[in-house]
């Protein structure tokens, strides 16, 4: 399986996450893709290939146009003020507030994040730009004819909505990949995502359209980020009645319930009869991932691999979660090797 990578990815090397009210050292940190780059390597699983550039056109087919503006500038906007630290939100257009775009960065920040734990810091534009190339170049390749590609995006991408950051995304890197595929002959896609996060921007980008089928794995609303969507009565609105499924799970999850939940998943992808799919590859499901709460032991992910495989869709992996870093090459590669069989 061919890999797609760049170590453009290191310029998203912010120094701050909010978490436990503090300011820690982020979980999602350049060496995660290293890890999983080192085991891609130890395992020969193919080729590792550099992204083409293909622009960005095809980012704001999924992204508002002032949304990529706003991530381009923000840092720049923020150091312009002599601040401190790294760019955090403090406060949000919350219920019954004006929706109108501020023009002050700490109103911009509030506007378009979804979540506070996100530190917008130096080259973090420029990283999230080359993740979502990562995922346009896995595109070209499966279209060229390869069965199975696997897009070792980073940062991740499926928190980040039409408009909106934050879980460590900035860019959608799945949707704008399955937005590529249609737009290069697909007629219909479909995106199932297998991080213990549910795709809250992936569901809210495609929510009113038939032409993509979008399925969700993760732990329930009720206790876990991003706490505001990934209800199980979520189905889509208008002409996309029926195209959006969730399953959220609660805490201890253990695989045979999450492995029924994939198989219902994997049964409405196939009566889509979809040209293509898009798997939102994130192995923070694993038992001890230091932030969530199922229990996917390192063999499961090569089982699931081979049921995804089962589907004989040519498949695109893009890499989204994943934080128990000892183990996240293991795991992440367990899926693409369970896929092809090996
Ligand atoms: C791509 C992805 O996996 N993003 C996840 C973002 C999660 N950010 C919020 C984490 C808050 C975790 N709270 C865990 C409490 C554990 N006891
Ligand atoms: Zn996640």
């Amino acid at each position: 399986m061919k890999t797609i990578y760049t170590e453009k990815h290191r310029l998203r090397n912010s120094k701050t996450e909010l978490y436990g009210g503090q300011l820690v050292e982020p979980f999602e940190r350049p060496s995660r893709a290293e890890y999983i780059l080192n085991r891609v390597q130890e395992t020969q699983l193919g080729p590792i290939l550099d992204p083409q550039d293909l622009g960005f056109e095809p980012i704001y087919k999924v992204h508002d146009r002032h949304y990529v503006k706003f991530l381009q500038s923000a840092w720049e906007l923020w150091q312009a003020e002599e601040f401190l630290g790294e760019a955090i939100p403090t406060t949000w257009p919350a219920r019954r507030m004006s929706h109108r775009v501020p023009e002050f960065i700490e109103g911009k920040l509030g506007y378009y994040a979804m979540a506070g734990e996100t530190s917008i810091s130096d080259g973090t534009w420029e990283a999230a730009y080359w993740s979502s190339q990562v995922a346009l170049t896995g595109v070209q390749k499966v279209l060229a004819g390869s069965k199975g590609v696997f897009a070792l995006c980073r940062p991740p991408g499926h928190h980040a909505a039409i408009d909106m950051y934050g879980g460590y995304c900035f860019l959608n890197n799945a949707a704008i990949a399955a937005q590529s595929f249609l737009d290069n002959g697909a007629r219909r896609v479909a995106i199932v995502d297998v991080d213990f996060h549910h795709g809250n921007g992936t569901q809210d980008i495609f929510y009113k359209r038939q032409d993509v089928l979008f399925a969700s794995l993760h732990g329930h609303p009720t206790d876990a980020f991003p706490h505001f969507l990934g209800y199980a009565d979520e189905q889509g609105e208008a002409d996309g009645v029926g195209f959006n499924h969730n399953y959220p799970m609660k805490s201890g999850t253990g695989f045979d319930q999450w492995r029924e939940a994939l198989s219902d998943a994997l049964k409405q992808v196939s009566e889509f009869a979809p040209d293509a799919l898009v798997i939102s590859l994130g192995v923070d499901t694993f038992e001890n991932d230091p932030i969530s709460f199922f229990k996917l032991q390192s063999p499961d992910f090569i089982t699931y691999g081979a049921d995804i495989a089962q589907l004989g869709l040519p498949t695109l992996f893009v890499m989204e979660g994943g934080y128990d870093i000892g183990e996240i090459g293991v795991n992440t590669v367990n899926v693409l090797q369970g896929f092809e069989g090996t």
